[in-house]
């Protein structure tokens, strides 16, 4: 079992060192330049190691923290290499991410109380929610759980297509009405037809479009409201995922929706192919519900359970 468990790590981990390359790439080019040359740490130097956090979006008040804590712990013009900087770069947002009261790395865990088990996905328009159902309902299938997706994101016909693209592709079965139908009732047919199949977990795909608009949210809430019809306490969870490569971006549409909708854990997504990854430490930093998930390329596979340890360990390395 030992074994097998560090041959599935150390391919996670490859993955993730893999999809956060141009973030690494870009944050230590940024950070040589800013130590080049520089033989102490002098004000100067963190100045411009704060541009460069905030300039590889870990964003403003997480990166004060992290000055802050660095300021303490570096003597004044003490000698140090771009190596070492980043080395105690490292073990000080390793420190600051862990005091954050989010807790460890950990699934869905599916209470057996709680049969099926709801999660509402939301989300901006685009930022991989259809994707991050198909990667999730894999991985719950792969557990041994029967799941039932519902297409409520009735607002494209091929928001619906694609989720029924991912219920084929894992196999699992899917409840959906014609585009343009309401929300509520489909989230409403697929609660009803998860209890009759005696389904474990039920993911619900919801539109996104305009999250500034009060009529977003007051959907949300009614497609909620409609589902409490069927199951009492559903939704058990409300998954909110954001778009990693939009950096600030992804932060803000995490203010806004957790004001406005409750929210009860992140997915990051997209983290492969940009250089914004810097937006995770932030996030995780900054909101009091965990980051769950990391998505960190388009295939099946590449939905990780967020690790902070190891995302620092792979983004300072
Ligand atoms: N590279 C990459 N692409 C992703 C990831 N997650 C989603 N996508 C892509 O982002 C696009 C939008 O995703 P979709 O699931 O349709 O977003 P939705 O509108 O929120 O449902 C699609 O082309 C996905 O393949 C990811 O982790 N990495
Ligand atoms: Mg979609």
């Amino acid at each position: 079992m030992g074994l097998f468990k560090n041959i599935f790590s150390s391919e996670k981990k490859k993955t993730l060192d893999k999809g956060l390359e141009k973030s690494k790439t870009s944050f230590f080019s940024k950070l040589s330049k800013a130590v080049a040359g520089k033989s102490k740490v002098d004000d100067d130097v963190l100045d411009t190691l704060e541009e460069v956090l905030v300039t590889s979006d870990v964003g403003v008040k997480t990166t004060i923290k992290i000055i802050d804590r660095i300021e303490d712990r570096v003597a004044r013009d003490k000698y140090l290499g771009t190596e070492e900087l980043n080395q105690i770069l490292r073990e000080e947002i390793a420190g600051l991410l862990s005091e954050t009261n989010t807790g460890e790395a950990t699934d869905f865990e599916i209470p057996k109380d709680k049969k099926p088990y709801v999660l509402m996905v939301v989300g901006v328009n685009g930022v991989g929610k259809t994707t991050t159902i198909g990667k999730l309902a894999h991985q719950f299938k792969n557990k041994g759980l029967n799941v039932v997706l519902g297409a409520a994101d009735t607002f494209r016909a091929a928001a619906i297509d694609q989720l029924q693209v991912w219920a084929d592709r894992v196999d699992v079965p899917i409840v959906k009405q014609d585009m343009g139908s309401d929300p509520a009732s489909v989230a409403f047919d697929t609660l009803q037809s998860g209890v009759s199949q005696n389904a474990d977990v039920i993911i619900i795909d919801t539109a996104g479009r305009l999250h500034n608009k009060v009529n977003l949210m007051n959907e949300l809430t009614k497609v909620k409201r409609v589902m409490q019809k069927v199951i009492g306490d559903a939704p058990h969870e409300v998954l909110l995922v954001l778009d990693g490569s939009t950096g600030q971006n992804a932060f803000e549409q995490a203010k806004q929706f957790t004001a406005a909708t409750e929210v009860t854990s992140l997915a990051v997504t997209k983290l492969d192919g940009t250089a914004k990854g810097g937006v995770v430490i932030g996030i995780s930093d900054q909101f009091q519900i965990p980051v769950k998930y990391i998505g960190v390329g388009e295939g099946i596979e590449d939905l990780q359970v967020f690790n902070k340890y190891e995302f620092v360990d792979s983004f300072f390395k």
